[in-house]
């Protein structure tokens, strides 16, 4: 059902529609105003690693594009804008010297936000680690854990007056399994001995995150973005379903286990649990208290299938093949049937507070033709999702707010500029915005949304 006004009458009237994008993946201005640089300014650096060698020096130059930016999101009439917040622009070297002009460019965007009567929602780490804290070990060093408390502390205590929400994390998964296990993002290491060690310090961080924001903001709503999998086991055997409650373990419940339970899966600490940092007394009571929401980045399942191998490691799988045959130009199977059956077994499994899509959305590059995109199958998966979203308030389950990803094309991380994720298209040459096909859609739904709508808020 792609009719923007049926859809918004399904929603209820508190519900929030939003926009997302992130520090690194749209700012540029790397060397500026004392920004030093982060893990993705060296690894982008280094040849082999991102497509084309693409780096984030100028991305969208929103450092200096914020408030022409900012009208933007206002015109799509949508209430809410995610972003993140750069650590190497606040505190360069990750630990020691303040830097209060990074603070001040914070401090603008949010006021601009305000200005216009659009809701802050901040993440405050998004993948853009100081490289300084590299010389300690970056992730895997429990130090890590510390600085991050206070770069949360400083953060919040200068703009926690003015922020709607606050993330500590987002997307630990890449942060952690993506960065150090697989080698794909920066730091690019592929060791599973310091995927385990990063694992353990991003979620500590997490908590001593919130015990900072709880500190200094406790008013502000504190939440973890997280990019949980929608494993579907291959096939029907008892060999491809175990894997894929192994699969499950591996990729959600490391994180959803610690911190929404207070431990981890028992398969899991068999597997590997000898080769994890020390989990000191108290980790756990930090990294599990409570939250009030948490956000589900979901954009395509993950399917999985025994791997026979003699003495492959937990979790022991392989990848099982696509379903739908629907897939994005970022070659990600279309299946949205699978966000729906994410969300209601993460209740069932955990005890979670309220819940935003905190990004959803599609690969295409179709670009600019006679001044418009035409990017149909963007606006067919955004319907499609949404409509998931609706179905799952119908069932009760307390969605909020959904946010697109994303507001513009942006840096794709390891797929550099090739990658176009926006509702926005971005001519890198000119700095130039058109709203695409989908990004008319997205307003006109933004638009049809609070009418008469508001009698079950
Ligand atoms: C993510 C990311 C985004 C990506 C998006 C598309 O959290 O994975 O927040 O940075 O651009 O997911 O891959």
């Amino acid at each position: 059902m792609n009719d923007p006004k049926k859809l918004a009458g399904r929603f209820p009237g508190d519900f929030l529609f939003g926009v997302a994008t992130a520090s690194f993946q749209i700012e540029g201005a790397t060397k500026e105003d004392g920004r030093k640089p982060s893990i993705w300014d060296a690894f982008s650096n280094m040849p082999g690693r991102v497509y084309g060698r693409q780096n984030g020096d100028v991305a969208c130059d929103h450092y200096h594009r914020w408030e022409q930016d900012l009208d933007l999101i206002k015109d799509m009439g949508v209430s809410a804008y995610r972003f993140s917040i750069a650590w190497p622009r606040i505190i360069p070297d990750g630990t020691g010297r303040i830097n209060e002009q990074g603070l001040d460019f914070y401090d603008k965007l949010i006021d601009g936000l305000k200005d216009r009567g659009i809701k802050a929602y901040a993440t405050l780490y998004h993948w853009d680690l100081p490289l300084t804290l590299m010389g300690e070990g970056g992730w895997t060093a429990r130090s890590t854990a510390y600085a991050f408390q206070r770069y949360a502390k400083v953060v919040m205590s200068r703009l926690g007056d003015r922020l709607d929400a606050v993330a500590t994390f987002n997307e630990p998964w890449c942060s952690v399994w993506l960065s150090h296990l697989y080698g794909i993002h920066a730091p690019g290491e592929k060791n599973m001995d310091a995927a385990l060690h990063a694992l353990h310090y991003t979620n500590l961080a997490h908590g001593l995150g919130i015990d900072a924001i709880r500190q200094v903001a406790p008013n502000v709503p504190a939440g973890l973005v997280l990019n949980a999998h929608s494993v579907v086991a291959g096939s029907d055997s008892k060999a491809d379903k175990a894997a894929a409650e192994r699969a499950f373990q591996f990729n959600n419940g490391v994180f959803f286990g610690p911190v929404f339970k207070g431990e981890y899966p028992d398969n899991f600490m068999k597997a590997l649990g000898g080769r994890m940092p020390p989990i000191e007394d108290g980790d756990l009571e930090v990294i599990s208290q409570k939250l009030d929401w948490w956000g589900l980045n979901y954009y395509t399942p993950m399917r999985v299938a025994h791997n026979p191998a003699k003495g492959a490691e937990f979790p022991a799988v392989v990848d099982a093949p696509p379903v739908s045959t629907v897939k994005t130009d970022i070659g990600w199977e279309v299946y949205a049937p699978a966000l729906g059956s994410l969300v209601k077994d993460l209740y069932d499994r955990y005890d979670l507070p309220d819940c935003y899509i905190t990004e959803n959305g599609a690969c295409y590059n179709m670009g600019l033709e006679n001044g418009e995109v035409d990017d149909q199958p963007r606006l067919d998966y955004y319907a499609e999702h949404l409509g998931v979203v609706a179905d799952l308030i119908s069932d009760g389950v307390p969605m909020k707010g959904y946010f697109a990803w994303s507001l513009m094309d942006n840096f794709e991380w390891a797929e550099g500029y090739k990658m176009r994720f926006g509702l926005v298209y971005v001519d890198y040459d000119t700095q130039e915005r058109i709203l695409k096909k989908s990004g008319k859609w997205y307003q006109t739904l933004a638009g049809e949304f609070p009418k008469g709508n508001h009698a079950s808020s």
